[in-house]
């Protein structure tokens, strides 16, 4: 046990500015995990935490997986960085062809980033220089989703629907409209995996291109399955209505797939899962386990193509310094081994049923108002503490961690989305654990 004689008592003077924290809450209670392999967690103090969360959404093979440590382990021995512009390294290539070979069709390029923040930026920015290449400069316009989630840059900021995440922040980048979410409690509460009603939440897609001209606008972007905002499933036929409609107005469709890719619903994309397929992906999280910062944006071959087409000389002016970062490749790539070797893409299939149905044991549960769930992704909903929301589902959330178990709240939604090595037992363990604690919360 890797434990800190030396921590300090307090936290409360700390340097270290928390991200999407309430820092001084937080450090007057600090919660501190030191270490983690597969399934668990353990805190400063020594408790074992089974991790309900993957991390953060991104842990899918489980923690400290030894063919994923002893690559990057190996790698950093072997060149620590090189650049990527005008120079290159073979891992990173070899990385973007495996990572091409289990795309969705015909979404066979792919361009580095370190988070699932910079890879919605990067696919608006390739969208837009697209666009212009092809002669149709006019299409400026970007158009997100009410509730959506697509990291905390600029674009992405601009794009996403969350109020909080907008609010502080000033005007965002111009040209943004939103679509309509697809929540719709009162029709289809405790749905289990996609919601019978709602397609029509597409067409919501046909009043903005009706408001702005279909013609000037760029991309759509929406999260197949909304992760942030609470697991918001899409229903039946709306993912394929929004890709008819885009494609009816050459609008490029980009799916973020920062948490449902790479295993998360059963398939390795969510593309896959509900067979619809965008022009543009973006990814992160799960594409090195969580072990190095790496996302990427897979754009159609098409895509690719046009922008190849032009003269020669730099093609697309983006990129990161650290754009196909060798750490995160071989990460990467043995993480692909791990996932390959272990069947954990399509894992989530053969346990979706089992979650599916403990999750939803909870109904009936004090406060429960909902519960939703899709491949390894699921929340249930309490009803908020009349004058303090969030505050149901914060002291549940505390109530588990003191019994060992890790999950995600936000709002007053309860999240889980376990590694994807997780066991039937632990499953119940998860669920078993949660309705002791909403038992206990007043
Ligand atoms: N797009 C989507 C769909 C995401 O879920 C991002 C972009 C941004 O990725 P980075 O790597 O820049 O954080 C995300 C990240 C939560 C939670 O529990 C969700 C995310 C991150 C942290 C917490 O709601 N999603
Ligand atoms: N700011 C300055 C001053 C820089 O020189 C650079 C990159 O060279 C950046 C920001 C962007 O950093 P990154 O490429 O890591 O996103």
């Amino acid at each position: 046990m890797n434990k800190r004689a030396d921590f300090p008592a307090s936290l409360e003077a700390s340097a270290f500015w928390m991200p999407y924290t309430a820092n001084r809450q937080f450090k007057k209670t600090p919660r501190l995990l030191v270490r983690a392999e597969g399934m668990y967690y353990w805190t400063a103090d020594g408790r074992q935490v089974l991790d309900g969360q993957a991390g953060l959404w991104c842990v899918n093979a489980g923690h400290c997986r030894p063919k994923i440590v002893e690559a990057v382990q190996k790698q950093v021995a072997q060149m620590d960085f090189a650049p990527t512009f005008n120079m290159g390294h073979p891992i990173a290539f070899e990385f973007a062809d495996r990572l091409a070979r289990l795309a969705p069709e015909r979404l066979s390029r792919v361009f580095f980033t370190n988070s699932g923040s910079e890879s919605a930026d990067t696919a608006l920015k390739i969208a837009l220089a697209y666009h212009r290449a092809r002669g149709e400069a006019q299409r400026f316009r970007l158009i997100g989703r009410e509730r959506g989630y697509h990291g905390v840059n600029f674009g992405g900021m601009s794009v996403g629907g969350i109020g909080a995440n907008r609010k502080a922040f000033g005007a965002g980048v111009a040209g943004v409209d939103h679509i309509r979410h697809t929540h719709d409690p009162q029709r289809n509460a405790f749905s289990k995996g996609q919601p019978a009603h709602g397609v029509e939440f597409a067409d919501d897609l046909e009043r903005v291109c009706t408001l702005h001209d279909p013609s000037t606008i760029a991309a759509v972007i929406v999260e197949p399955v909304a992760g942030s905002a609470g697991v918001l499933v899409p229903p039946q036929g709306y993912l394929q209505r929004l890709r008819e409609i885009c494609s009816k107005h050459g609008i490029l469709l980009i799916f973020d797939e920062v948490i449902t890719g790479f295993g998360r619903l059963g398939q390795p994309f969510g593309a896959q899962r509900f067979g619809v397929t965008p022009d543009l992906l973006t990814v992160a999280k799960g594409m090195t386990n969580g072990t190095v910062p790496m996302g990427a944006v897979f754009a159609k071959d098409s895509i690719y193509d046009t922008f190849m087409d032009a003269p020669e000389g730099i093609e697309l002016f983006h990129g990161y310094t650290y754009s196909g970062h060798p750490l995160a490749c071989a990460a990467g790539l043995a993480t692909l081994d791990t996932y390959a070797e272990e069947g954990l893409l399509t894992r989530a299939a053969s346990l979706e049923k089992a979650f599916e149905e403990k999750m939803h044991s909870l109904k009936g549960e004090k406060h429960v108002i909902d519960a939703r769930n899709c491949g390894l992704m699921g929340a249930i909903e309490l009803e908020p503490r009349p004058g303090k929301p969030g505050a149901r589902a914060y002291e549940a959330f505390l109530k588990c961690f003191e019994a060992g178990v890790l999950i995600r709240y936000t709002g007053d939604t309860l999240a889980f989305s376990p590694p994807l090595i997780v066991e039937k037992a632990q499953i119940e363990r998860i669920f078993d654990t949660v309705r002791t604690a909403l038992a206990a919360v007043g």
